[in-house]
């Protein structure tokens, strides 16, 4: 947990304190056992001069253990601020030498040091906002003493990172070295264990340069537009604006009583639970074949999925071929590209030089030639299942024996493609989200016959693209757009009954959605979910209750934002949904022929018919095994159709309010709507037993 060696110098020695505790030096009970002792032991060490304190392997310290929050602690274990104050309260230089990350608790520890030096690559970072906590060890009162009020904020209240270049020039560390840190951190606590006046306590520093109130009310509205909904941000900023008005020890126990709030709150428990379910996701299943590492690949279809997936691969360094069908197409996605990568250079993310980069990765063929060496192929084109399987089979008579082909098509059966191939082990869906050069979700779709070598090198392909991979079987839709169809169908059923698109798509963005489900179909375009309609329509049981809302919105060539009308109206270029009579309308007609009586719907209505689909269909899709955990489905959804983390996904969220009541919620639905609503039997089965998602 702790390693203690003594370094000595002419000038003395120096205990060097390592904390060992991998892959990350999380700050468990058993480090902070060790390093209290220890530092006692350094401390009443005569022949010690200086401390130094130090990470193993590839990081400083990520902070403490996020497993351990909601699990009761021992007295013997000393608190992690009682750590940091037998660091500052050391008569003896303490200095933290940082590599790797110094995050949350871990740079709060560096802050309880008297000095910090770090290595030119290392980063700095008070994420804990992120976990829907606050540094609860003293980050929100020492790092504004020692970097001032501003950038304290902007770390504690954002949750980002920033480089160590960054944190010399705010003052957070001392030096910067490239080689030797431990040697150089020893060097500089002798230097100091000579030095007369005391050594730099950050407690007892003043706060810089008084900010006035506007400075918070700035990052309150910063905080109120990044973390929507969410409490700790604000907390975070009470935290820091604390230390004007109140000494360390007030600040310490304002900070102390904030952190228990949040720490014991749902917002919290959400965003602990997806840190862990993303990291359970994007496990790839255990594999004994060689994985197929992907160095080349290639994209057909260069249309708005095509150039996203395109750019993804570039931006992770790895070469791509795109293919069109036509010289004009290939073209139009070219600009497409270059197109993005100049706003991106524009608003300062990309340089110039990013761009030449990526931009060197990308050739352009017309020639299905052109694959004869890529690894990996990931075919893009129209949503129709004719298309694919003609292009799979150019394909499977080009590529290389071993080359992976992967359709990213949204809903279409991986299986049946996979059979129109000879190389059925090497077929697998790679459904990205858009847009798919920014959209971190990748659902890969095992086919039947999908080796599992294949899903580990997708899984890796995923992981370097910066994606959060998540396995997922066959069926229509996959896990995400299977489960948004239920969820869109109760909110046009609901638009019928009497609600309009505007109470429908504001009471979800205040249960926290990013968007509403009629402004997610106007953006996406309704073209997309009518074609599923239609081609379902053939199937679709006669006695079903179905809305021709949107069919009708349709029919009238309303297909959303890209015909400046769908559910909503909108001005020529502006995004800005306008709430459109015609529509009322529409639907009160639509209603009148369904003979739905309309009658007033309540906010809550709205969020248990929309929520309580996904978390029906979502249990279903856990019993048959096409998702292998509801924190994947939890994952899929808040990564990509923008369900608010601070409420931990669907069946996070499920679980949050109690299986018993959204079982008796689903049960009075199925009465009053009929057998869409029939209980999954997998939530019936858990109600009865006591569990819940979590216990899958
Ligand atoms: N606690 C417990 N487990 C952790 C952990 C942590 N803080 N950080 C990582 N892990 C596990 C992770 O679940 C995975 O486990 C393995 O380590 C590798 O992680 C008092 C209250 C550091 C950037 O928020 O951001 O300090 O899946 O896959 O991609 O004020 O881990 O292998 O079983 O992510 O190289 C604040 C969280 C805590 C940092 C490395 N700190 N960690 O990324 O590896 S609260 C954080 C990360 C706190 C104080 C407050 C990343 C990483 P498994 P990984 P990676």
């Amino acid at each position: 947990m702790i390693a203690s060696q003594t370094a000595t110098f002419p000038q003395g020695a120096v205990a060097v304190l390592t904390i060992d505790n991998p892959p990350v030096n999380g700050i468990g009970s058993g480090v902070r056992v060790a390093l209290g002792k220890a530092l006692e032991e350094a401390i009443a060490n005569p022949m010690i001069k200086g401390i130094v304190l130090t990470g193993s392997g590839s990081f400083f310290s990520c902070g403490a253990d996020i497993r351990e929050f909601n699990t009761p602690k021992s007295r013997q274990e000393p608190s992690l601020r009682a750590i940091i104050e037998q660091l500052e309260n050391s008569p003896k230089p303490t200095v933290a030498a940082i590599h790797g990350a110094a995050l949350g608790g871990g740079l709060e520890l560096a802050l309880g040091c008297h000095y910090r030096i770090a290595q030119a690559k290392s980063s700095f970072g008070l994420p804990e906002v992120k976990l829907g906590i606050l540094p609860g060890a003293g980050g929100t009162q020492r790092l504004p003493r020692l970097i001032g009020i501003g950038p304290a904020l902007e770390m504690v209240a954002g949750g980002d990172s920033i480089d160590a270049s960054k944190a010399q020039s705010l003052g957070l560390i001392e030096r910067l070295v490239q080689t030797d840190l431990v040697p150089q951190a020893c060097e500089l606590a002798l230097e100091a264990s000579i030095r007369t006046e005391g050594l730099p306590r950050l407690s007892r520093a003043p706060i810089g340069a008084t900010a006035d109130s506007k400075v918070f009310d700035e990052a309150r509205k910063l905080a109120g537009r990044r973390y929507r909904g969410c409490i700790a941000p604000l907390e975070c900023i009470a935290c820091v604006e604390k230390t004007l008005t109140s000494d360390l020890d007030e600040g310490l126990a304002f900070e102390r009583e904030r952190f228990q709030f949040l720490v014991n709150g749902d917002q919290s428990k959400a965003q602990r639970h997806l840190f862990f379910a993303e990291r359970a996701a994007m496990k790839p299943p255990k594999v004994e074949a060689k994985l197929t590492p992907i160095r080349k690949v290639g994209v057909v279809g260069a249309g708005t999925m095509g150039t996203g997936i395109a750019m993804s691969i570039a931006n992770a360094g790895i070469s791509v071929v795109m293919i069109e069908r036509d010289q004009a197409g290939l073209d139009h996605g070219w600009e497409v590209i270059k197109g993005n990568y100049a706003s991106s250079v524009s608003r300062g993310k990309l340089s110039d030089s990013d761009v030449k980069a990526r931009l060197a990765l990308i050739s352009r063929s017309l020639d299905y030639a052109a694959l004869a060496d890529v690894d990996l192929v990931i075919e893009a084109a129209f949503e129709d299942m004719g298309v694919k399987k003609e292009i799979f089979s150019r394909l499977d008579a080009v590529c290389k024996p071993d080359t992976i082909l992967a359709s990213n098509t949204s809903r279409l059966d991986i299986n049946d493609l996979a059979a129109s191939t000879s190389r059925p082990s090497k077929v697998i869906g790679t459904h990205f989200f858009s847009p798919a050069n920014v959209m971190r979700l990748l659902e890969v779709v095992q086919g039947t016959r999908t080796a599992t070598d294949v899903i580990g090198s997708l899984f890796a392909f995923a992981r370097k693209l910066g994606k959060i991979p998540v396995l997922v079987g066959v069926c229509d839709g996959f896990v995400g757009n299977r489960m948004v169809s239920p969820y869109t169908r109760e909110a046009h059923f609901l638009l019928e009954e009497g609600a309009t698109p505007e109470q429908v798509d504001s009471a979800l963005r205040r249960f926290g959605m990013a968007m509403g489900p009629l402004q997610m179909g106007d953006m996406a375009g309704l073209d997309i979910s009518w074609a599923a309609r239609k081609r379902m329509a053939p199937t679709r049981p006669a006695h079903i209750r179905y809305s021709k809302v949107a069919d009708t919105i349709c029919e009238l060539g309303r297909l959303g934002q890209k015909t400046g009308a769908g559910f909503y109206r909108y001005e020529s270029g502006s995004r800005t949904p306008i709430s459109d009579p015609a529509i009322d309308v529409l639907i009160a007609e639509c209603a009148r022929e369904a003979g739905v009586e309309r009658r007033e719907i309540t906010d809550v209505e709205i969020i248990q018919r929309t929520m309580y689909a996904l978390v029906n269909e979502g249990a279903r899709i856990l019993q048959e095994g096409i998702a292998q955990r509801a924190s994947d489905i939890d994952v899929i959804y808040v990564a990509g159709y923008g369900f608010p983390a601070f409420r931990g996904g669907p069946m996070f969220y499920a679980d949050t309010v109690g299986l018993p009541e959204v079982l008796a919620t689903i049960e009075r639905f199925h009465d009053r709507h009929g057998e869409l609503w029939a209980p999954a039997p997998l939530l019936k089965e858990l109600v009865e037993n006591g569990r819940s998602f979590a216990d899958l």
